[in-house]
């Protein structure tokens, strides 16, 4: 037990990330059912679809699960009177601030974890009075800051009162206990679980997971200063080769236009996003949520337990 598992009310202290049209109520009952946090990713969805995830996943588990708020999108504050009326514990958030909506969500007694990439806005996160945060490095899939986890997660533990969890390259025991090494009292991961048995992307997109090895993923998008973390392929390649030109944001997004749904729904593994993160290449099988966690924390203790000084 730790302040994550008390503060949460699960077993282990696993968060699956909240991928955006991937983490839908399959996996994210099936994470809970196994004892780790599941989070139902809100992002692409109207407020009425969220409510139908949150529905659906409360119908297939009895354990916490949580919501995560994408908060660049603009139908934000409609999800958040979605997520109290269907009495959501617990949230997560992610690319900005909750800043505006936190008044609500605590007056509602909901636990807020928003995801960082800095210092500075966890110090921010924890003076709003945010419950814990979830240091994400640049090593994530999608959406990115600049840190790599290692100093990131270290510095935000040194700084910060409250519990943070580390995300950004960890997919087994050992990336677990660098964390835990570094301070945080959980994890949070989103690649592995691209392969859950129970992850409803196409098998296409699942078998580019499977295959892929350390260098598979590239950044796009740096110029616009909104960098993302995909599986390199055709489109990844001629993105970068105009971004590399004087081509303007508007004719890139022109390009990547849908193209999550293209890689989730229609496996086109050419022209879709594909996102993951850097430990990909470690992935290498489908297993059900539950073997994921367990074999987490099974090879946590016996990396523990053979560490020496
Ligand atoms: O949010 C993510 N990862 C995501 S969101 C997403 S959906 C998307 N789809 C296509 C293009 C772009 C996005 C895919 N992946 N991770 C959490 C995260 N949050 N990473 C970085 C941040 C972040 C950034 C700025 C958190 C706070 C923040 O605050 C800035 C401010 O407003 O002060």
């Amino acid at each position: 037990m730790n302040r994550i598992t008390e503060l949460l009310g699960i077993q282990y202290p696993i968060f699956q990330g909240a991928m955006a049209q991937i983490s839908r109520h399959q996996l994210v009952s099936a994470v809970s059912n196994a004892g780790g946090l599941g989070i139902l990713a809100s992002g692409g969805l109207t407020a009425d679809e969220v409510r139908d995830e949150i529905r659906k996943t409360k119908a297939l588990t009895d354990k916490p699960f949580a919501v995560n708020l994408m908060l660049m999108m603009d139908n934000v504050a409609e999800i958040v009177e979605v997520l109290i009326e269907e009495g959501v514990k617990i949230v997560t958030t992610g690319a900005g601030t909750p800043k505006p909506y936190m008044p609500r969500l605590k007056e509602a007694g909901v636990i807020v974890i928003p995801v960082i990439p800095s210092v500075k806005l966890a110090l921010k996160m924890q003076e709003l009075g945010c419950d814990a945060v979830v240091a994400e490095g640049m090593e994530a899939g999608g959406h990115i800051g600049e840190m790599t986890t290692m100093p990131l997660t270290r510095q935000v533990a040194a700084h910060l009162d409250i519990p943070v969890v580390c995300a950004g390259g960890i997919a087994d025991g050992h990336g677990f206990v660098a964390a835990t090494a570094l301070g945080a009292e959980g994890v949070q991961m989103g690649t592995v679980f691209l392969a859950a048995e129970e992850c409803p992307i196409s098998a296409a997109y699942k078998q580019e997971i499977l295959i892929s090895v350390d260098t598979s993923t590239v950044v796009t998008g740096r110029k616009f200063g909104a960098p993302v973390r995909c599986l390199r392929n055709q489109l990844t390649t001629k993105y970068l080769e105009l971004e590399n030109q004087n081509i303007s944001r508007h004719e890139l997004e022109a390009m990547t236009m849908g193209a999550l749904t293209r890689a989730v729904e229609d496996g086109d593994v050419d022209n879709g996003s594909l996102m993951a993160g850097q430990i990909a290449g470690l992935v290498s099988t489908i297993r059900p949520a539950k073997a994921i966690i367990e074999d987490v924390m099974t090879e946590a203790k016996a990396v523990l337990e053979h560490l020496s000084l």
